[in-house]
């Protein structure tokens, strides 16, 4: 039997993009009307690309981390393609200023795209690669339905059903909870009553606020309400969650798997959604997946659809997929969505191919 010669790393770089968005969102935090990406490719030496990229939020943070990927490209060249390896070198390098914010999207895009590389590399489809069927998953779209009137939202939420989609989220977090109410009743009465309407937060509400509106909305048909209060305070959220019959969803704001713990542990929800690049990438994920089986938890994802479709096939517990078409302007072959169900894609890899024509177009460092 011939030795087991890994996959190296040839090079890793990153290319920062501003894409235009279809359905601007006013959130409780920020007005996005713009998607800064920011593409990462590792190439091995043996030619097999992998491709992830970041959700920036901020061109600024987007052109900012092209930087550290070049200094990274230096740490980890001709490195073998053993994500669990590569992790721990990026951690221990950012192990000074700290592997938090942005260079957590970082460290996770990396990990994602040197993943992407393995299963190309195996010729299979991501999921199959974890050890999952490459099934469809359940999907909501979560596009616009932004901060605005009542009569606009319900005439939003109803052309968000298009494709087959089964349930739609809404933002909330206006400075009067009267306004968010005709708003959750304008869209709850033009949603057939088979449709699941999510509210979220985006974290708007004092403690109290957030206790008296979610047993306010409990009356409402609402699926899940999302980061009431401040997402890291545990105790209150799970004060909120016992109180309340709607179930409360949180989880993407869990850095890595400790903050992941604490909220499990003080029941501060009944659901957990997790964000790629937050969670630590797709070795992150699949921990966090195992932990959210042991504590008996139903787990969504946050952005990030296209790689996110993976590993929600191969997460036990697997629950609603975020819908958003942020990225579909750079790629190759977006992801489908056929009766409101995300197909995974059949082809080696987690399926991201870039369109360079369109990545020159918005490409912003
Ligand atoms: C959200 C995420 C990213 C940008 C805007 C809004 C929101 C969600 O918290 O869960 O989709
Ligand atoms: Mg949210």
């Amino acid at each position: 039997m011939t030795a087991f010669q890994p996959q190296r790393l040839r090079s890793l770089s990153a290319t920062a993009v501003k894409l235009p968005m279809r359905r601007p969102l006013g959130t409780s935090a920020k007005s996005i009307d713009e998607a800064n990406l920011l593409l990462v490719d590792v190439v091995t030496q043996d030619g097999v690309t992998g491709h992830a990229y970041a959700f920036c939020y901020q061109p600024s943070i987007a052109q900012s981390l092209v930087p550290i990927i070049a200094e990274l490209n230096e740490q980890l060249a001709s490195q073998p393609l053993h994500p669990l390896n590569i992790a721990q070198t990026i951690g221990r390098y950012f192990r000074l200023p700290g592997v938090a914010g942005p260079i957590t999207m970082v460290a996770s895009s990396i990990d994602a795209a040197v993943w992407d590389a393995l299963a190309k590399a195996a010729n299979m489809p991501l999921a199959a690669y974890l050890g999952a069927a490459p099934t469809s998953v359940p999907a909501y779209n979560s596009n616009g339905l932004g901060l605005m009137p009542p009569a606009a939202a319900a005439d939003e939420a109803e052309a968000l059903l298009e494709g087959g989609f089964k349930a739609v989220k809404l933002r909330l977090g206006r400075s009067h909870f009267a306004h968010d109410l005709a708003t959750v009743r304008a869209v709850r009465k033009r949603l057939p009553d088979t449709a699941r309407l999510m509210v979220d937060f985006n974290q708007a509400l004092t403690f109290s606020d957030a206790m008296h509106y979610a047993l306010a909305l409990d009356h409402e048909g609402i699926y899940w309400i999302e980061e009431p209060t401040r997402h890291d305070d545990y105790r209150r959220m799970s004060q909120i969650a016992q109180a309340a019959v709607t179930p409360i969803q949180i989880g993407e704001n869990f850095t890595g798997l400790p903050p992941m713990v604490a909220a499990l542990e003080a029941g501060a929800s009944d659901y957990v959604m997790l964000d790629l690049d937050r969670i630590g990438g797709v070795t992150g994920w699949q921990r966090a997946a195992g932990l959210a089986a042991a504590y008996n938890r139903a787990v969504s994802s946050h952005l990030f659809p296209e790689v996110s479709a993976h590993l929600m096939a191969a997460t036990p517990g697997c629950h609603w997929l975020e819908y958003v078409d942020w990225a579909n302007p750079i790629l190759q072959e977006p992801l489908l969505i056929k009766d409101g169900l995300a197909v995974v894609s059949d082809r080696p890899g987690n399926g991201l191919a870039w369109n360079m024509e369109a990545v020159a177009r918005y490409r912003i460092s």
